[in-house]
């Protein structure tokens, strides 16, 4: 059985779960903080969470370990199987983590739990997450998915950062950086209403 370390209310943790479920896996969820104690970073070496515990044997980054899963159980598969629609999902995945999620962590503590930021990364965020949703957005096809009319591990990175750099640009800039992005907007409704999004949803709260 895979144990799922980490804490609900992390959108990366959330993201794993819902790939697992996705992949209709047996996991146990084990309530893991992020920390540098040592039982933490031997599990995820930077200390954070998720992390996946697998045959003894630990794995961190959500990337990894839904490329794992990926491998492990192909069906239902959340990779097209042409190569170059492969490639344009992982494309898309690679710009939503580094260039929307990432960016929008800067502020990240000050958007959500009353924590300082200076006003130089204030204002990289300001000019650099809207380019970010700007390179996304090209790279999406809406069709309706991110990528085409298959479900795939872009949908879930897209689902778990574009609401968390929403709500953080919505807290310390006061406007919607989706409002240029109705399809966008309409792909994340969507997303929310799939089963398995939707049972994470109604599960993060206990
Ligand atoms: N790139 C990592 C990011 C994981 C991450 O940043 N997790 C956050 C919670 S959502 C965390 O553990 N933060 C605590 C810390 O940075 O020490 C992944 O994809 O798994």
């Amino acid at each position: 059985m895979i144990k799922l370390y980490g804490l609900k209310l992390s959108n990366y943790y959330s993201l794993v779960k819902a790939a697992l479920i996705e992949k209709e896996l047996e996991f146990e969820e084990i309530k893991a903080p992020p920390s540098q104690e040592k039982e933490s970073l031997a599990r995820s070496p930077m200390g954070k969470m998720p992390s996946i515990e697998v045959d003894g044997q630990y794995l961190s980054e959500s990337f990894a370990i839904v490329n794992y899963l990926e491998k492990r159980t192909p069906t239902p598969a959340l990779l097209p199987a042409d190569p170059m629609t492969a490639g344009k999902t992982l494309e898309l995945s690679c710009h939503i983590m580094l260039n929307v999620e990432l960016v929008a962590r800067r502020c990240l503590y000050a958007a959500l739990f009353g924590g300082s930021v200076s006003d130089e990364a204030k204002a990289s965020t300001r000019e650099d997450l809207p380019r970010g949703l700007q390179a996304v957005n090209q790279l999406m096809t809406y069709g309706p998915y991110a990528i085409g009319d298959q479900f795939t591990l872009a949908d879930l990175y897209a689902y778990y950062s574009l609401g968390l750099a929403g709500t953080v640009y919505r807290k310390m800039f006061d406007a919607n950086p989706l409002d240029d992005f109705p399809q966008m907007q309409a792909l994340t409704s969507l997303l929310a209403e799939r089963p398995s999004i939707a049972r994470v949803t109604a599960e993060s709260a206990s």
